[in-house]
């Protein structure tokens, strides 16, 4: 299981490709960069302080409530991977969360390489609780960065007999490929989506808001596997 932007959509989270999405009038692909970083940590600084800042102001919706219901029924039978940094998933009750793309609430030293929870600003850079220096950056991952996990991404979309996408628009690697790679190992494959992504090779899509494909999408599920 993938989500993206979408699934927070309809809580309040912008997307980022979506008319109302871009970062400050900047593409992505143009901003989140450690180089972006380099060139103007202020502006980038300020802008992840709003982000973990809104996260008071949102809640997790029906779309992630429902993925939070059928993880209690299907353990660790399901790994939901977000490339989401809030924790709109968590606090549904999600509690085996891979954050492919790092997390909101969480910061990373530069000068000492650890990762440690953030609730404050980092505008004003605070020194590292371990080393004192004032290196800390959002524990994010950037174009040109490694995402978090892959060695078990990769074993469980090579292995999985289900493959679903929620709200993502398909068009950032490599999380774009999941679906190539889990056709690859012989899953089946679903997207739910508000609109047809770009990389639409699933065998299943469903156009809709995640509100609604979401919770219908488990229930359905959960009632084959309860008759079968
Ligand atoms: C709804 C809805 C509703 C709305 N209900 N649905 C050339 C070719 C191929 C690859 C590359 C290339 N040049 C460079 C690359 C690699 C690059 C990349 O992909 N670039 C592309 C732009 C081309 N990727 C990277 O650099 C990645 N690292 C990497 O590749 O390392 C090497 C590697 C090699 C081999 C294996 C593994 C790794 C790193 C990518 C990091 C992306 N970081 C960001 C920022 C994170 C921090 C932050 O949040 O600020 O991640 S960018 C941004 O995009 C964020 C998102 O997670 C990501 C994806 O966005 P998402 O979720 O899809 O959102 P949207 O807005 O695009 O779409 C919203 C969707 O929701 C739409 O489809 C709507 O229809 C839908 N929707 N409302 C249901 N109510």
């Amino acid at each position: 299981m993938l989500t993206g932007a979408g699934i927070s959509a309809e809580s309040g989270v912008p997307t980022f490709r979506d008319s109302d999405g871009l970062w400050e009038g900047h593409r992505p692909e143009d901003v989140a960069t450690p180089e972006a970083f380099d060139a103007d940590r202020g502006l980038v600084q300020r802008f992840y302080d709003e982000r973990r800042a809104a996260l008071a102001r949102v809640e997790p919706n029906a779309a992630h409530r429902a993925l939070a219901d059928l993880e209690a029924e299907l353990g660790d039978d399901l790994l939901l991977i977000t490339q989401n940094i809030d924790d709109l998933h968590e606090r549904a009750g999600s509690q085996r969360v891979h954050h492919m793309h790092g997390e909101l609430r969480a910061a990373w030293c530069r000068a000492c390489d650890v990762r440690i929870p953030w609730e404050r600003s980092l505008a004003d850079e605070p020194p590292c609780p371990g080393c004192g220096i004032a290196g800390l950056r959002p524990d994010v991952v950037w174009f040109g960065e490694m995402p978090y996990g892959m060695d078990e991404i990769h074993r469980a979309l090579f292995s999985c007999d289900l493959f679903v996408s929620i709200g993502t628009s398909g068009v950032v690697y490599p999380a774009a490929a999941f679906v190539d790679y889990a056709i690859a190992g012989g899953s089946e494959t679903l997207e739910l989506n508000l609109e047809r992504a770009s990389n639409s090779d699933f065998h299943v899509s469903r156009q809709g808001p995640a509100t609604e494909l979401v919770p219908a999408w488990v229930a359905e599920l959960t009632t084959a596997e309860a008759t079968a």
